[in-house]
């Protein structure tokens, strides 16, 4: 079914320490992420950079803690343009460091709740991204938008999550690096992990058909956020934090092919490509191509299993 894709750049390389993802907004729009998306069928709107006012007030007791004006800012404007982005089409977040999910997807709570509807979130990932402000030690901020989409602790800079989702409502998939900190309060809140092993066990497949039945019986609307470390760096090099063991070209596509095929994915973050660090904009094009297949680009059109 053909879409309204919003497109909105989210320039912030502040949640981390690389320079470089504030690029990645212009290194989607030279692959041709628009004209892609035309010419699957789908009305393709590009409402420019979102506008950031720096939040100059925003403190944090933990001093490790760095750009919070920043990102706190860059937040604000996302929560507002990815609500009123869902109310006439599908949202494409273009990061932008991770540290912009807690803008995003702080939008499509808000919207979900608006509509009555629970919210599903799946984080394609190499990092569980589950810190708090109080419990990074890098400082860096893209390492906590899982903590704070659950409603942890900690972000009172970021004011309260609009509507946060029950941890059984997330997915981790492909996650390979997790702090100690992060591990210890991933034991006592009950987020669905598929780490690495579980995928090398299972495969692609089984998990993520698991999840989308389960956002089926809910009737969920479905946020997919897709960091370029979620790919092995090998294939995907324009990434600041490179863990070996990620997945493969094929998996990933996948990945898009069965959340298309579940026609359940209501907006989508595009985080952490550093166009700095890419190889002739080999990675930039790579997401555009996965983007192409969770929009319905496919080989063959044949049937496939249906869902529910
Ligand atoms: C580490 C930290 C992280 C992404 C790196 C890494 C976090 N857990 N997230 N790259 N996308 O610094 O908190
Ligand atoms: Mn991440
Ligand atoms: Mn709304
Ligand atoms: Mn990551």
């Amino acid at each position: 079914m053909a879409k309204t894709c919003i497109l909105i750049g989210a320039p912030i390389d502040a949640g981390q320490r690389r320079p470089g993802c504030l690029m990645g907004p212009a290194a989607y729009r030279v692959a041709g992420l628009a004209q892609t998306l035309c010419d699957l069928g789908h009305g393709v709107q590009d409402r420019g950079d979102v506008e950031v006012t720096l939040a100059l007030d925003a403190t944090c007791a933990n001093p490790a803690v760095h750009s919070l004006p920043e990102v706190v800012g860059m937040a604000n404007a996302l929560r507002e343009a990815t609500d009123a982005a869902l109310e006439t089409g599908f949202p494409i977040i273009m990061g932008g460091d991770h540290s912009l999910a807690l803008g995003s997807v702080a939008g499509a709570a808000k919207h979900a709740a608006d509509k009555g509807k629970p919210l599903f979130l799946l984080w394609l990932d190499a990092h569980s991204d589950f810190h708090t402000p109080l419990t990074t030690t890098s400082g860096n901020l893209h390492g906590t938008p899982v903590a704070y989409i659950i409603g942890r602790d900690g972000f009172d800079a970021f004011g309260a999550f609009p509507a946060p989702v029950p941890p059984e409502n997330i997915c981790l998939f492909g996650i390979r690096s997790v702090d100690p900190a992060e591990h210890a309060a991933l034991l006592i809140h009950d987020l669905e992990i598929n780490d690495m092993r579980v995928l090398d066990e299972y495969g692609i497949v089984k998990p993520l058909r698991d999840f989308l039945d389960k956002v089926v019986a809910a009737g969920g609307m479905l946020h997919v956020s897709l960091d370029v470390d979620f790919l092995d760096p090998s294939v995907a090099p324009a990434v600041g934090t490179t863990v070996p063991g990620g997945t493969t070209i094929r998996e990933a596509h996948l990945v898009m092919e069965l959340l298309h095929e579940s026609g359940l994915v209501t907006s989508l973050d595009l985080v952490e490509l550093n166009p700095f660090l890419d190889e002739r904009g080999r990675t930039a094009r790579l997401m555009v191509d996965l983007v192409a297949s969770l929009m319905g680009r496919k080989v063959f059109d044949r049937p496939t299993r249906s869902f529910g």
